[in-house]
């Protein structure tokens, strides 16, 4: 596929190295960010030019970040939004001077993904990462020492630690922020921004609430179809899209993940997508995380992959988590062995595809 990416951390805390990314054959992209700017401030100019080059340096293209993210108090309605808002159009600008075309964000309250455990061990001694409920602490403090505990010292996206020491006050903050709230909320986000985006050609790409259901009582906004098309209505304008995660979507087994690959792309609302695999569990919404090959997790690689081809992508694809293999040990999910299997299993799908079509 013209535009895979393998989402990377930066040299400084990444321990693979661009040289690996560029080894995997048929990637172009890296799908990168600035890790070191506190959420709701400006991105330097100077710090993109940075990444940009060190990215081109290495024969990548850097076209995607994944993410900017959106400070709570946006998601919250905050007075102080307005700052943060005029921050991220600043952002937005800055990274279209570096030829950025897509943002990646999310709108979760408090926490970005979760997940029961970061190193489930499958009967072959790989690891993934695995959600049972079962396993769910309620009390979010708990929850958060479990996180930090099992990612063992590495940074989990969206689990930044200045986000993790704030979560107490943050959530007496979302107490009124009910999900026609945070919707609220998003709109008037994306009224504010689309605006500027539309000027710079940046398209943002709303990554799904993962698990796509609530927890702890705090909303989630984007689970299913039904929440894409009001989020779509919510501000018309192809700027205003989505990051489809097959693995975020697929989670819920009421999710047609080709079909609304099929509907949103062919659309043009869907310029990223996540490629992953799950597995159900026992349990109704349990699931763990799988190799990306169809015959090992629930959901058809070869559905998803062909409705990506029939709608004319072109946008960009990444493989998502993967998993711990032939001993690496690192941030878990963004091993370089079964991120790099997994693009090489989406290519040869995509390249059946194409010839079969021609
Ligand atoms: C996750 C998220 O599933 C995923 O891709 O790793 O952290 C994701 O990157 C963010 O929610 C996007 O804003
Ligand atoms: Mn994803």
């Amino acid at each position: 596929m013209k535009n895979m990416g393998f989402r990377w951390y930066g040299s400084n805390d990444d321990a693979i190295k661009l040289k690996d990314i560029r080894q995997i054959p048929g990637t172009t992209q890296v799908v990168g960010a600035l890790f070191d700017v506190p959420v709701g401030e400006v991105w330097p100019k100077e710090k993109i030019a940075a990444l940009k080059h060190e990215v081109e340096a290495a024969g990548l293209k850097l076209e995607v970040i994944e993410s900017v993210n959106i400070h709570d108090d946006i998601k919250i309605g905050l007075p102080s939004r307005d700052q943060y808002i005029e921050n991220y159009k600043e952002t937005i600008r800055n990274l279209a001077e570096y030829g950025i075309k897509v943002i990646c964000y999310n709108f979760m309250p408090v926490f970005d993904w979760l997940r029961t455990n970061l190193h489930y061990q499958l009967s072959d001694e790989s690891k993934v990462m695995a959600f049972q409920s079962s396993k769910l602490v309620n009390d979010p403090d708990k929850m958060i020492e479990k996180v930090k505990k099992d990612s063992q010292g590495f940074v989990m996206p969206g689990w930044e630690p200045e986000r993790l020491a704030e979560v107490k006050r943050l959530f007496t903050a979302y107490s009124g922020v009910d999900a026609s709230k945070l919707t609220e909320n998003l709109k008037y986000f994306l009224d504010a921004i689309i605006p500027v985006c539309a000027e710079c050609d940046v398209r943002m790409a709303m990554h799904p609430d993962d698990p796509p259901r609530p927890l702890f009582g705090l909303p989630r906004i984007y689970k299913n179809r039904e929440d894409m098309l009001a989020i779509e209505q919510l501000h018309e304008s192809k700027y205003n899209g989505f990051t489809i995660c097959t693995g975020s979507l697929g989670e819920n087994p009421a999710n047609d993940v080709p079909a609304i690959i099929r509907e949103f792309v062919a659309k043009d609302r869907a310029p990223f997508i996540h490629a992953r695999n799950i597995k159900f569990m026992g349990n109704e919404g349990d699931f763990h995380e799988s190799a990306h090959l169809s015959s090992e997790g629930s959901l058809d690689m070869y559905e998803i992959m062909k409705a990506l081809y029939d709608t004319g992508f072109d946008g960009y694809i990444r493989p998502d988590h993967g998993r711990d293999i032939w001993g690496e040990e690192g941030r878990p999910g963004y091993g370089l062995y079964d991120r790099a299997l997994g693009i090489t299993y989406l290519n040869g799908l995509w390249e059946a595809i194409e010839k079969e079509n021609n």
